[in-house]
C-alpha cells in the first residue's frame, strides 16, 4: 500500500504539470510566477515515467509474490529499506528540479546538467529498486527449496524475469550515472562523452518500457482470465513469451538511436532486427488474449463468429479498464513497429509523433491496466469492498480517461507526421507555413489532456475512497488457474541460468563492438551545458 499510495501522489503532481504543458502548447496559455517550461516537463517525465511506474510495480510484484510464494518478516524488513533508499532519492531529484537545477527532462541526455544531488537521487532510486530484486528473488528461491521438483507458480515466475531484466539493464544507467554524470557534475571531469551517455541510457531505456508492460501483462495473462470466469489460455506459452522478452528487450536500445551519428549503421540495422524479435512475445499475448476471451466464451454457450464477445463483463471495470488497454496496444504497437522500421524512423523521430506513441502504449495500455489493477488490490489490501458505485465511478473514470487519451495522442501522431517537434514549449517558428497546420492539433492535445486530468482527479479520489472510506470487506485477489486438461508445462522453462547465460550473450554481441567502437574513437567530449542558460 506504502509503493502503490506513492504512486498515486506521483500521478497528481505528473498529471498536472502533463495539464501545464498542453496549455501551453495551445499558444493560449503562459506559465505563471517565470515557472519554466522545460522545469515542468522534467517534473512530468521523472514522476510519471519512473517514479508512478517503479513504486507501482515494485508494490504490485511484492503483493504477487506473497499471495504466490509468501513473505517472510525479514523479507518485509529488507523490502522496506528498499522503499526508503527510493524515497530519499525520489525526494532529492525532486527538489533540485523544483528549485530549477534540474530541466534535464527524464532522459537527462548530456550536455544538459543538472545538479549532483539530481543524478546521486536516481541513483538511490536505482538502488533501491535493486533491493526489490534481491528480496523477490530470495522469495522464490525460498518457495522452491520448500517445493522440490514443482514448476514456480507462473505470477512468481513472471515476477523474477521482470526483476532479472530489469537488474541487468539498470547496470547500464547505474554506471553511466556514477562513473560519467555524477563526476562530472561535481566538477571532477570537465568534459563528458555525450555519445557513450546516450547509448548507455538506452541500453537501459528500451527495456524499462518492458519493465513497465510485463506486470500489465501478468495481469492479462493470470488475473483478467478469473476476473471473465475463464482459466488461463496456457501457462507454458505465458512463460515462454516472458522468457523472450528477457532475451529480446535489451539488445534493442539503439533503435531510439537511429538518426545518432558516430554509431555505426551495421550495428543499428542488427538492433533493428532483434527490436523485430522483441515484437514476437507480444503477438504471443495478443493471440493469448483472443484465445482466452474466445474458449471462455464458447464454454458459457456464446456461439457465431463473434458471439463470444457478448460474455465478456463489460461493467466490470477490473476488467473494462485493462481490456481498453489491450486495444489501445493494437495502434500503440503498430506505431512502435513503424518507429523500429529504420528509414520510416527517420520521418518520425523527434516529432511528437513519439509523444503520441507513448501516450498510448505507456499511458494507455499499461496505466488502464494498473488501474484495473487497483479497483482489487487496494480494497483486498485495506479489508474493504469495490462498491457498486464505484465501479460506476471506475467505468466513468475509464471512458474519460480513453476519451482524452484518443484526442491527445490522435492529434500528436498527426501533428507529427506535419513534422511537429517533440520537447518543446509553444513557439511560432518565426510564422513558417507549417505552423499554422499544427494549430488545431496542438489545441485538440490541450482539449484531451484536460479530459485526462479530469480523468485523474476522478482516479484519485477513487483511491481514496477504496484506501480509506470504501465498506470494509473481503475483496477477492483474483488469480486464474490453468485449464484441468491443459498440458503439463516443461520444466525446462525454468532453466535460470540457461536463460540468463542466453540474455548475456546477446547483450555481449550486440553491444560490445558499438560500445567499443563510441570509446575508441570517442567524440571530444562536452562541457556542461546548465538549463535556463547561466544556471550552472
Ligand atoms: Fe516504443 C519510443 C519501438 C512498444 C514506450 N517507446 C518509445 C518511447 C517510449 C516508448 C516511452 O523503434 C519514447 C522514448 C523517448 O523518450 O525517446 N516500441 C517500439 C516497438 C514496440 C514498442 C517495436 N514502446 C512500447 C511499449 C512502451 C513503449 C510497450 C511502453 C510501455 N518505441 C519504439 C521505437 C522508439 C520508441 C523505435 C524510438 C522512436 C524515436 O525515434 O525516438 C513493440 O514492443 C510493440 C509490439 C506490440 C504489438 C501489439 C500487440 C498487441 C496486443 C494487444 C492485443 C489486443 C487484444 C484485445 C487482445 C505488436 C498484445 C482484444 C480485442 C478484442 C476485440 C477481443
Amino acid at each position: 500500500m506504502s509503493f502503490i499510495s506513492f504512486a498515486f501522489i506521483a500521478l497528481f503532481i505528473g498529471g498536472l504539470m502533463g495539464l501545464l504543458q498542453v496549455l501551453v502548447r495551445s499558444g493560449h496559455f503562459t506559465l505563471p510566477a517565470g515557472i519554466d517550461y522545460y522545469q515542468v516537463l522534467t517534473v512530468h517525465g521523472v514522476i510519471l515515467g519512473l517514479v508512478l511506474t517503479t513504486y507501482f510495480i515494485v508494490g504490485f510484484q511484492y503483493a504477487l509474490m506473497g499471495k504466490t510464494v509468501g513473505i517472510s518478516d525479514t523479507q518485509r524488513r529488507v523490502a522496506w529499506l528498499g522503499f526508503w533508499i527510493m524515497t530519499i532519492g525520489t525526494v532529492m531529484a525532486a527538489i533540485t528540479v523544483l528549485y530549477g537545477k534540474a530541466s534535464v527532462l527524464y532522459t537527462f541526455y548530456a550536455p544538459l546538467k543538472a545538479h549532483p544531488a539530481f543524478y546521486i537521487g536516481l541513483a538511490l532510486v536505482i538502488v533501491g529498486s535493486w533491493i526489490a530484486c534481491f528480496v523477490n528473488w530470495r522469495q522464490l528461491y525460498i518457495w522452491k527449496k520448500k517445493h522440490p521438483n514443482e514448476k514456480s507458480p507462473l505470477l512468481a515466475f513472471m515476477v523474477v524475469i521482470n526483476m532479472a531484466m530489469w537488474f541487468i539493464a539498470t547496470l547500464g544507467v547505474a554506471g553511466s550515472v556514477l562513473f560519467q554524470f555524477i563526476p562530472w557534475s561535481l566538477g571532477y571531469a570537465a568534459t563528458i562523452d555525450v555519445l557513450l551517455s546516450r547509448t548507455l541510457f538506452w541500453y537501459f531505456g528500451h527495456p524499462l518500457v518492458y519493465f513497465w508492460l510485463l506486470p500489465a501483462y501478468m495481469a492479462w495473462y493470470a488475473i483478467i482470465p478469473k476476473i471473465i470466469g475463464g482459466k488461463i489460455f496456457s501457462d507454458s506459452l505465458a512463460r515462454l513469451s516472458f522468457v523472450l522478452f528477457l532475451f529480446f528487450s535489451i539488445p534493442v536500445g539503439l533503435h531510439h538511436q537511429l538518426t545518432e551519428p558516430g554509431l555505426d549503421t551495421t550495428w543499428k540495422f542488427i538492433q533493428v532486427v532483434l527490436t523485430f524479435m522483441v515484437v514476437i512475445p507480444s503477438l504471443m499475448t495478443a493471440f493469448s488474449m483472443f484465445a482466452t476471451f474466445e474458449i471462455t466464451g464458447r464454454k458459457k454457450g456464446y456461439g457465431g463468429l463473434f458471439g463470444w464477445l457478448k460474455h465478456l463483463p463489460w461493467k466490470d471495470v477490473r476488467f473494462l479498464a485493462p481490456f481498453i488497454g489491450m486495444l489501445a496496444f493494437i495502434p500503440g504497437g503498430a506505431g512502435g513497429l513503424i518507429n523500429a522500421s529504420y528509414q520510416l524512423n527517420t520521418v518520425v523521430h523527434n516529432t511528437i509523433w513519439v509523444t503520441g506513441h507513448f501516450h498510448l502504449t505507456v499511458a494507455t495500455t499499461v496505466v488502464l491496466t494498473f488501474f484495473g489493477i487497483t479497483y482489487w488490490l487496494v480494497p483486498h489490501l485495506t479489508g474493504r469492498k469495490l462498491t457498486k458505485s464505484m465501479n460506476r465511478l471506475g467505468i466513468i473514470q475509464t471512458i474519460f480517461w480513453t476519451l482524452g487519451m484518443t484526442i491527445m495522442s490522435g492529434a500528436m501522431h498527426i501533428q507529427g507526421l506535419f513534422g511537429g517537434p517533440r520537447r518543446s514549449a509553444y513557439s511560432e517558428y518565426n510564422g513558417t507555413e507549417q505552423v499554422a497546420e499544427w494549430g488545431a492539433y496542438q489545441m485538440a492535445q490541450a482539449i484531451g489532456g484536460s479530459i485526462l486530468f479530469i480523468a485523474i482527479i476522478i482516479m484519485l479520489y477513487i483511491f481514496i475512497k477504496l484506501a480509506f472510506f470504501a465498506p470494509k470487506g473481503e475483496e477477492e485477489f483474483p488469480i486464474a488457474e490453468e485449464e484441468i486438461d491443459a498440458e503439463p508445462t516443461p520444466m525446462w522453462l525454468e532453466r535460470w541460468k540457461l536463460w540468463i547465460a542466453i540474455t548475456i550473450a546477446l547483450i555481449l554481441f550486440a553491444y560490445t563492438i558499438p560500445i567499443a567502437d563510441v570509446i575508441q574513437n570517442a567524440p571530444p567530449g562536452s562541457a556542461p551545458f546548465a538549463w535556463p542558460i547561466g544556471n550552472n
